[in-house]
């Protein structure tokens, strides 16, 4: 196999992604800025699909109105020449220093109507250039101390701001939906909406549940601690999963925007092989960091690596499920028997049966093996293509 990403792949980008700069609150930039037109044109070249952006990407914070036309312009002849689509979009409410305290959830009422105009402005932009997901990544919705963020209601004020949206939509019968992106920290001490368990949660408590779900990231969820592919497995189970950020992190610690399959290779494997096994439909999205070290030789090599991750893996995950052995091992440890409901015979059938309880041999259902590790070994083998 080749390993050479095509459109059908359905690889996408944040323009953001390729064009970081490599400002990091340490250092500054050691990369010139990337035109937007001329990342598309790159990402095509490599095989991607589509791009995504943030309002700020593609038109700069403060440009005239008069000179939006002239960016998007540019932009849009760019997606005409290479065939490159913009299934996503979102809406930077993080970066400018009157969005210090937050957008939705800042204490300042002003910001949050700011903050949703900004929004609804770039909504229009989004559903004009074709985008059927809207991400909410709140990037300082949270706080550094105690008093300083009510969080019940600044709950309320989230609640308030992605109503409002969705009555936008609603009423300009836009066909999109909304992803909400968790993240625990960084940059503030702690934010809103912290993991995935959390965003489904919420998203239930919504005047229009329907119209919102979730855009996971691998390192956001890492960083907590958690194992991605099961926040992935139940966002699917909850019919949540809008969208997805691949990218790659080593453990609970500051959030590194590797690219996708660096970090955590073993969870890079179990999520190609949960999404493939899915028929997951949705772009397959990177947001990364090609590291600060890298030229743009280097991001390019970078972005490459990204989708080339994915497709080995996806062999990997591919030749694991078509393995013979693999099958009898996942019999050996019941997998088969996971999907079978617990009590068919319902609750009274439950209790009238003396075998599930009365009768039941306790040690002899202790001591069983669950054989595991056999089959937990041949993931292992498969994924380091030490069997076909
Ligand atoms: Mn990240």
């Amino acid at each position: 196999m080749s390993y050479r990403p095509t459109p059908e792949d359905r690889f996408t980008f944040g323009l953001w992604t390729v064009g970081w700069q490599g400002r990091d609150p340490f250092g500054d930039a050691t990369r010139r800025a990337l035109d937007p037109a001329e990342s598309v044109h790159r990402l095509a070249d490599l095989g991607a699909y589509g791009v995504t952006f943030h309002d700020d990407d593609l038109i700069p914070f403060g440009t005239a109105e008069a000179e939006r036309e002239t960016h998007v312009k540019r932009f849009r002849r760019a997606l005409e020449e290479t065939g490159l689509v913009v299934p996503m979009a979102t809406t930077n409410l993080f970066t400018h220093p009157v969005f210090k305290d937050g957008a939705f959830t800042a204490n300042d009422r002003d910001v949050r109507r700011y903050a949703l105009r900004k929004t609804i402005r770039n909504i229009d932009l989004a559903v004009e250039l074709g985008a059927r997901v809207y991400v909410a990544w709140g990037g300082r919705e949270g706080a550094e101390s105690g008093a300083a963020k009510d969080v019940g209601t600044a709950l309320d004020r989230m609640k308030e701001a992605f109503d409002l949206l969705g009555q936008y939509v609603t009423e300009q019968g836009y066909e999109l939906r909304f992803a909400i992106e968790p993240k625990p920290n960084e940059p503030r001490g702690d934010i809103l909406l912290p993991t995935v368990g959390h965003a489904l949660a919420f998203i239930e408590r919504l005047e229009r549940p329907e119209l919102y779900g979730v855009n996971p990231e691998v390192g956001h969820e890492q960083m907590s601690g958690l194992n991605f592919p099961h926040a992935i497995a139940q966002a699917l189970w909850a019919g949540k999963l809008f969208h997805i950020d691949l990218n790659g992190q080593s453990g609970a610690k500051y959030d590194q925007d590797l690219r996708f399959g660096a970090g955590d290779l073993r969870a890079a494997f179990w999520l190609v092989d949960l999404l493939e096994g899915a028929r997951w439909q949705g772009p397959r999205h990177f947001d990364f960091k090609p590291p600060r070290t890298e030229d743009l030789d280097g991001v390019w090599a970078s972005a490459a690596g990204c989708m080339r991750n994915y497709l080995i893996l996806k062999e990997r995950a591919a030749a694991f499920r078509a393995d013979p052995e693999v099958a009898d091992a996942l019999r050996a440890a019941r997998l088969d028997e996971l999907a079978l409901p617990t009590a068919e015979d319902g609750l009274a059938g439950l209790l009238a049966d003396r075998t599930a309880f009365e009768e039941f041999d306790v040690p002899a259902a202790a001591a069983r093996g669950m054989a595991f590790e056999r089959l937990d070994q041949l993931a292992m083998d498969h994924l380091l293509a030490a069997r076909g």
